[in-house]
């Protein structure tokens, strides 16, 4: 798409894009948003229904962003809609508890078996952050350990990138983190099951935690491989050590029960996030009892919010939720993704360009390389830059993909044949500019 028309505001997203620089830091409230990996301008979205969503501009996109994981369900469902208008006329917050937070931690913990007790945040920075801390406050120790490539969310003990060995600690991948705030982290190779056992047996009884991306898709979307978890899982038993997956982005999204369903693996606790707030902001972390009596009011791990369990953010998770455990929802998302996969490994194929896709439930990993990437380091070898080409030719041909060669991508139960058909159909198109 060249002509840039502006929608009846008279705005482009050129024009938002000047003007939101000049009162936000690079223009926007989170840093993926800037299209800095892909170069270009945003597109400032207006509205959003089912698969789709609108810019400035009023260009249509297929979204496969789905807002990072929440919008599962498809944009403005009419179910999810109706439920925040009615709680919202009900009041916004109360600062005191509700029924509402019974239902979801009831429903989180019917769905999540692993999780026997829940505390609710607003975002999955604040459950990731405070299952650290009742780690170590739970095992009164300090040392946690990370992978390569996982994120989860920015909590400062978890900006960290591997130091120079095995066992040195971590160094800060963001400025503004004191060495002192990573000195306890270890920062481990994914999927690399001798490093993780060499870790536990030089230090295992020192380590509080274990934090994994069971299926991984900040660096793109990496599976874990069973040994990696069950070691993992083996492991944190053996030392005492808590075993926290970080099920933000892949709770309700490979699977109703997550990835932990898919591996029939119970970690002690679980963070959760996006879609258990369909779209609004709920994240939660939550397992074992005894672990979770070390929270205060009871124990003495701190945590708090003031907007957790918010009533209107509750009754679109609520909401979702109820959708998202409608007959068939996941066999139909999951053969929707992986039509799309299979769909683009074939123009890929037809254009002769060395490409390779994984899909797993709702979620979906792009690869310019021969194979789809087991570690941090084969995601690294993807090439960046063919990446970047398919993702502006796509946008100009109204198909929204995640505006990062280092993310996955995310399907809905309202991405239809006819959506998933028009975005093969821009890939043939797309991956012949590479080739
Ligand atoms: P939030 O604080 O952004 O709600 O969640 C942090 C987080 C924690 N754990 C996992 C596994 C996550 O994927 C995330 C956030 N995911 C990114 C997507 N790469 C959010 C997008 C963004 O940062 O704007």
């Amino acid at each position: 798409m060249t002509a840039q028309h502006s929608s009846t505001t008279g705005n482009t997203n050129v024009s938002l894009f000047a003007r939101a620089q000049r009162t936000t830091p690079g223009g926007v409230n989170s840093p993926v948003r800037a299209f800095r990996s892909v170069g270009g301008t945003p597109r400032f979205i207006t509205r959003a229904q089912g698969p789709y969503f609108w810019d400035a501009e009023e260009q249509r996109y297929i979204d496969y962003i789905g807002s990072w994981g929440p919008a599962i369900v498809g944009h403005a469902h009419p179910q999810v809609i109706q439920a925040v208008q009615e709680a919202a006329a009900r009041g916004l917050s109360f600062g005191a508890p509700t029924e509402g937070e019974i239902l979801m931690a009831e429903e989180i913990c019917k769905l999540v078996p692993s999780i026997e007790q829940v505390r609710l945040v607003s975002s999955g920075t604040e459950a990731t952050m405070s299952a650290l801390r009742l780690a170590r406050g739970a095992t009164k120790r300090d040392k946690i350990v990370k992978f390569e490539g996982c994120y989860h969310g920015h909590a400062d003990s978890l900006l960290v990138k591997a130091g120079s060995g095995l066992l040195t600690f971590g160094n800060p991948t963001s400025s503004g983190v004191p060495e002192d705030f990573v000195k306890h982290t270890l920062v481990l190779d994914y999927n690399n099951t001798q490093q993780l056992e060499e870790a536990f047996k030089t230090a295992g009884d020192e380590i509080a935690c274990v934090i994994v991306e069971p299926v991984a898709g900040n660096m793109n979307l990496v599976r874990a491989t069973p040994e990696f978890l069950h070691t993992m899982r083996r492991l944190c038993t053996q030392y005492g050590s808590i075993l926290i997956f970080d099920e933000v982005m892949s709770g309700f999204r490979v699977a109703l029960g997550g990835a932990q369903s898919l591996y029939g693996i119970e970690p002690d606790l679980t963070a959760l996030g996006k879609v258990i707030g369909g779209g609004l902001p709920v994240a939660a972390f939550g397992g074992r009892t005894d672990i979770m009596q070390h929270l205060a009011p009871l124990g003495g791990v701190y945590q708090a919010g003031t907007l957790s369990g918010n009533p209107v953010a509750v009754a679109a998770g609520l909401t979702t939720l109820k959708i998202i455990q409608e007959p068939d929802f996941y066999s139909h998302l999951s053969a929707q993704t992986r039509k799309l996969a299979d769909g683009l490994c074939a123009a890929a194929k037809a254009a002769n360009v060395t490409f390779s896709a994984d899909a797993l439930g709702g979620m979906f990993g792009l690869y310019f390389a021969p194979a789809v990437p087991t570690s941090y380091a084969e995601v690294m070898q993807g090439d960046k830059e063919r990446f970047n080409v398919f993702f502006h030719a796509m946008l100009d041909a109204g198909v929204y993909l995640a505006p990062s060669a280092f993310e996955a991508g995310f399907v809905s139960a309202q991405h239809d044949d006819a959506v998933i058909a028009a975005t093969i159909n821009a890939a043939h198109a797309a991956f012949a500019t590479i080739a």
